[in-house]
Parts: C-alpha cells; structure tokens; sequence
C-alpha cells in the first residue's frame, strides 16, 4: 500500500461560487491528509505549464484565460489510493457526464467550468505539486485520525 500525493485545485468558478469550503470537505470527510494549501492568482506562464499536454488543443487558450481569471486554491493531499480516489470524488470532466454524489455531478454544469482540478497519475502528482508549491509550503504531519481511518 503505496502512499501517493495528488494536487488538487479549487478553479476560479469554485472560488467566485463560494464552492472552495464545500470542495475542500469532500476531501477532508474521506479521510486524506491535507498537506499543503493557498489562495494564488496563477500566472499565464504556470498555467500554461500546469497544462502543456493539451497546449495543441483548440480550447487550450480559453482554458489558460479561465485559469488565470480569478485567485485558485491550491492543495496538496496525501493518502493511500489517493491520485485515483480524489479522481472519482471530482468527477468525469463534463460535469453533465459525471455521477451524481461526485464534485463536479454536484456542483457544475460545463466542462469548460467544472470547478476543480486533479492530478490523472502519481506522476503527475509529483509534477504538478512541485509545480504550484515553493519549498517550505508542504508540510509533513501526523494526523490523530490515522488509526481511526486504516486498520
Ligand atoms: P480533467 O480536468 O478531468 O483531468 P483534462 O485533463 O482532459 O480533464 O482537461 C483539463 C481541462 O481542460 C478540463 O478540466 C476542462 C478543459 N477541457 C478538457 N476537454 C475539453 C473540451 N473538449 N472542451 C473544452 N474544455 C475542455
Ligand atoms: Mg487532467
């Protein structure tokens, strides 16, 4: 059982909804440790790094500009299973297309506004963490649930 780290972000819809605490429980209720977490207005530069392997899609520049209309939430979290649980927490990306009881099934309508981000793969956690985080923004922690949470 492989302790993994995923990134996940409150987009700027989720924050100009007032959607950024509702998201964050989602998260937070399931039982992974929050290890890192800010408020950031994104850079075109980041945001276009963050995204690079759809930077030859058609939607790629509307996504840029959606990205860095408003202040995100970055996160960091950490836990067994994580990267493919907070994905299915999140919801496919159209959110007309995702299951009800998922973020996105709940609370969006567009894919184009779907109101959070989350990494697709360990790597990727890895990556993109590093990506948004400095140094010193992480934070290592024991939590008191752990032996509530697994056996
Ligand atoms: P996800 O965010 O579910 O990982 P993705 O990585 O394929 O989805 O795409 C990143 C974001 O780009 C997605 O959240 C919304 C936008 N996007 C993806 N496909 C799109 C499309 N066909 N039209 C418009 N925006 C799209
Ligand atoms: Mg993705």
């Amino acid at each position: 059982e492989q302790v993994e780290e995923t990134y996940i972000m409150v987009k700027p819809d989720g924050v100009q909804r007032g959607l950024a605490g509702e998201i964050i429980s989602r998260f937070e209720k399931k039982g992974f440790k929050l290890t890192g977490l800010k408020l950031f207005q994104c850079p075109k530069e980041l945001a276009e790094e963050h995204y690079k392997d759809l930077s030859s899609k058609s939607f790629f520049p509307n996504l840029i500009e959606y990205i860095t209309s408003g202040p995100v939430i970055c996160m960091a979290w950490e836990g067994v299973g994580v990267v493919a649980s907070a994905r299915k927490l999140i919801g496919s990306t159209n959110p007309l297309q995702a299951e009800p009881g998922t973020i996105r099934g709940d609370l969006a309508v567009h894919t184009g506004r779907n109101v959070v981000h989350g990494s697709d793969s360990p790597e990727n956690g890895k990556r993109e963490i590093a990506l948004w985080f400095k140094e010193g923004e992480i934070c290592q922690w024991t939590s008191a649930q752990g032996p509530w949470l697994r056996e």
